[in-house]
């Protein structure tokens, strides 16, 4: 069993890898424009003029045939402000709808189903099928899907694993599932993700992913 902790960028499940491959995308992209935008803010900024007198625009032909200074300043705005901008929100979009179909929609009918209610300032965890609860500690077996039904007994909170996935609102007046799976084996902490009050920040629960045999006895242990 390892502890790992570089978060949601040390993906350990296929909804938390999406999001960090989504992520290293924007970042790869965001690089990208700023080095372009860098590269001509220098050329513009340290370049010597062509000619001493003629800088007006006025010059005629002696810009050689690509329609003069106005011209190229228009190509320039179309290319660099609408063009380039429209290309890089398309990549993105594109990428974001993938991303988002690695997320299931529903919980598949074999999920290991876990009831997780965020109390003020602490996570109540129960396995129905098992019949039994949990206090700020969740286990769940590796390599299998898991439907975690998530609500609230007071205000609002977020039930956000950075490793494997979420972050998914826990509501004192509806349940939403969040389906998780661990590829490996490990040990995270989640974080609430929605300030909830004074203890809002010491609001942890740990999260054991382990094989399903190992599992199962913890399972028997706690009833
Ligand atoms: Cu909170």
């Amino acid at each position: 069993m390892t502890v790992a902790s570089a978060g949601a960028l040390d993906p350990q499940g296929p909804v938390a890898r999406a999001m960090a491959e989504l992520w290293w995308l924007m970042l790869a992209l965001g690089v990208a424009v700023f080095v372009v935008f860098a590269v001509l803010l220098g050329i513009g900024l340290f370049r010597r003029p062509r000619d001493g007198g003629g800088a007006n625009g006025d010059g005629g032909g002696a810009n050689g045939g690509d329609g003069g200074p106005d011209r190229r300043a228009q190509r320039w705005i179309i290319g660099g402000g609408v063009v380039m901008p429209f290309v890089v929100i398309v990549v993105v979009f594109v990428a974001t709808v993938r991303a988002m179909q690695a997320i299931p929609a529903s919980a598949p009918p074999d999920a290991v189903v876990i009831d997780v209610v965020g109390h003020q300032f602490w996570y109540e965890v129960s396995y129905p099928e098992q019949g039994v609860t949990a206090r700020n500690e969740l286990h769940m077996p590796v390599g299998q899907p898991v439907a975690l039904r998530l609500t609230s007994a007071d205000v609002i909170h977020s039930f956000w694993v950075p490793e494997l996935g979420g972050k998914l609102d826990m509501l004192p007046d509806g349940t939403n599932t969040l389906v998780l799976h661990a590829d490996e084996s490990g040990e995270y902490v989640a974080r609430c993700a929605e300030y909830c009050g004074l203890e809002h920040a010491h609001m942890e629960l740990t999260v054991i992913a382990e094989p399903e045999a190992r599992f199962t006895a913890w399972v028997e242990g706690q009833r």
